[in-house]
């Protein structure tokens, strides 16, 4: 089983890069993001807590995400290729409770990659994001704050991983195209 975490900050592609490596190897994507998104416009209980989160570029709570996670994966079915989870684990506690369940469920995490994007490009595209996506995250005030709540809370993960000797930095600037390739060449390795 080929099971991929992507990560990087806000903007770094990690959304884009996971349906094209979804395409190639066959995984079943598991995006925090996305199912918190769905979760504010369908306004449910979770949603209408998280988005109080979202909206302001917090993180929500871990316990919030960690029991989500842990209903989505137990669900999964089990001959599945693989999974590329997409936007967690986001602190080192879920990155905890990740390998505590992976294990638990005899399974384990094949890599984090880490997609290297400079801050001013990050800011620069989601900005552009923001004129269509209509996501209350994306505006100015917020994306600062998104990318400092990384730096302080998220980044430690990256060492997380490197202490397993389940990480590769991969460089997220070019085309999508040129980011996917770099990508492909480390997962066939
Ligand atoms: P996410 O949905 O994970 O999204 P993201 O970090 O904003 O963006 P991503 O990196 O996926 O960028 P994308 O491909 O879209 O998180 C949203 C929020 O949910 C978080 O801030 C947090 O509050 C909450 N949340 C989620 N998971 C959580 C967790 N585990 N714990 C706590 N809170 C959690 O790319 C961005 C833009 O760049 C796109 O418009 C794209 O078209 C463009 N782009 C991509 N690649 C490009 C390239 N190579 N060149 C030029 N543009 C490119």
């Amino acid at each position: 089983m080929l099971n991929i975490i992507i990560f990087g900050a806000p903007g770094c592609g990690k959304g884009t890069q996971s349906k094209l490596i979804i395409k190639k190897f066959g995984l079943k994507h598991f995006s925090t993001g996305e199912l918190l998104r769905k979760e504010i416009e369908e306004k449910t209980e979770l949603g209408v807590e998280a988005d109080k989160y979202i909206s302001k570029g917090n993180l929500v709570p871990d316990e919030m995400i960690i029991n989500v996670i842990i209903n989505a994966i137990q669900k999964l079915d089990a001959n599945c290729k693989g999974i590329i989870f997409d936007g967690y684990p986001r602190t080192v506690k879920q990155a905890e409770e990740l390998e505590k369940l992976m294990y638990k469920l005899g399974k384990s995490t094949t890599i984090l990659i880490d997609l290297k994007v400079p801050k001013r490009e990050l800011i620069n595209r989601l900005l552009i994001r923001g004129k269509t996506s209509g996501r209350s995250d994306d505006n100015l005030e917020t994306i600062k704050k998104r990318l400092d709540v990384y730096e302080t809370k998220t980044t430690p993960v990256n060492e997380f991983y490197q202490s397993l000797n389940k990480y590769a930095a991969i460089d997220g600037l070019g085309t999508v195209e040129e980011v996917f390739g770099r990508i492909e060449a480390k997962l066939n390795e």
